[in-house]
Formats: C-alpha cells, structure tokens, sequence
C-alpha cells in the first residue's frame, strides 16, 4: 500500500546551515520560539475545499494552464519537507516537518513559457504574494496540508498553503487557491505595504524594494 510507503524526505537547505547548529541556522536579528505563532491580515476564512467551486489554478504565462480539486491534490505523491520558518516579526522557529506537494511539480505541469520569471500567490480573501519563480519553485517548496504529521489548523492556513521556507514567512501563502505564473514582478498584499519583493531572511530584505 502506498499508505505505508515512507514519503520522501526532504531536508531543506537552510536547515543544514553550518552543519545544522541551531545559532547558524538562525538569520540576523531573528529570535528562536518554540511556539508557532499565527499571523495574517483578515479573519480566519471558513474553507470547504471539497465545495463544487474550490480548485487551485495555475494560470498565467504559461501553455497548458490547469485546475485542480482538493481530492485530486490529495491522491498525488506527497514529500515531507524538514525546514525552519522565519517571520519578518523577528521569531523562527527551527526543525518543521511539512507535507504537500511539490511546488515544482505544479508548475511544470502548466508549461510556464520561457518568460515567465516571477509568481504570484492568490489567496482565500484576495491576499497575494509575489516571489520569483525560481525561489518558489527550490526542492524545499511545496504546497502543504500538514505539520508534524497533522492536518494543518485552519489559522495556519488548511486546507492547503504554500511553504517556501527560504524566504521569509509572509511568501508563504494561507489558504492558497491560485499560483500565476508572471513575466513581470508586481507587489502582492504585505509588498504593497512595504514589504520587500523578494524577503530572503539571510539579506535581512524585511522593508523596501
Ligand atoms: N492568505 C494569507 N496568507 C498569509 C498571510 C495572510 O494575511 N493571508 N500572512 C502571511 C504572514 S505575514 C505570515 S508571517 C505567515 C504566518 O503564517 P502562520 O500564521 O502559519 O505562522 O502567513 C503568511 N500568509
Ligand atoms: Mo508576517
């Protein structure tokens, strides 16, 4: 059964940092928790992703855009992810396990045409992010159901959410529902309030462009 068949583990970059010591894999100015905080703008979205209307899209510049329903995301080969998670509000915390899907995967399945160099993450509610195509699309991205071995609550963004642990957490979309493939950058929601365009933790890109 591949109910019982080890998913693959994938150890995110970050977390092997100077042979994994914890001070090393913590970015400058950030503070190591042990709790998860929850954070996002807005209320807590009620989501049934087994409603007729819930599809993830991929669209945008690309070929072969799609849509997927949530059973459909479920029924591919999930991998597990060991990452760290840092906030741009100074906490990280060390040695997550998510499960999902791989974010590369995704996208190649919609042929992104040659020019398409940055995504655009949609959000329940109209939030969005946007990151360079390259960096969501790294092994250690997936879009995930799960943490430590559970569904994820949904204040932590079930029933599914992007995981681009190598940046900082607001890049990593709650709810999820569609990934638009761009040719040009645009600033999502928290960019629009200042945020930074590409927000990796190790450049402390935390404000401006
Ligand atoms: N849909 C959605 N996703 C979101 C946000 C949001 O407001 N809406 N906030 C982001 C921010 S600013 C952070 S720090 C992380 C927090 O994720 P967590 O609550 O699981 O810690 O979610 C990110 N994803
Ligand atoms: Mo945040």
């Amino acid at each position: 059964m591949s109910d019982s068949s080890p998913r693959p583990r994938i150890i995110s970059p970050d977390t092997l940092r100077a042979g994994g010591d914890r001070q090393a894999r913590t970015p400058p100015a950030q503070v190591l928790s042990v709790k998860w905080p929850v954070l996002h703008y807005g209320n807590v979205p009620e989501v049934n992703p087994h409603a007729e209307n819930w599809r993830l899209r991929i669209f945008g510049a690309c070929d072969a855009p799609y849509e997927l329903k949530y059973d459909e995301i479920r029924a591919m080969p999930p991998v597990d992810v060991v990452c760290d998670m840092h906030c741009v509000t100074h906490w990280s915390r060390l040695d997550n396990v998510f499960t999902g899907v791989p974010t590369k995967l995704l996208i190649d399945r919609a042929k992104p045409r040659p020019e398409a160099r940055f995504v655009m993450c949609h959000g329940e509610n109209g939030f969005t992010t946007n990151l360079p195509l390259e960096a969501f699309t790294g092994d250690d991205c997936i879009l995930a159901w799960a943490w430590d071995g559970k569904d994820l609550t949904p204040d932590h963004g079930w029933p599914l959410r992007g995981i681009v642990p190598r940046l900082y957490l607001w890049k990593s979309a709650k709810w999820i529902r569609g990934i638009e493939l761009r040719k040009t950058d645009a600033p999502g929601f928290w960019e629009q309030n200042g945020y930074h365009m590409n927000g990796d933790p190790w450049k402390e890109e935390r404000y401006g462009w």
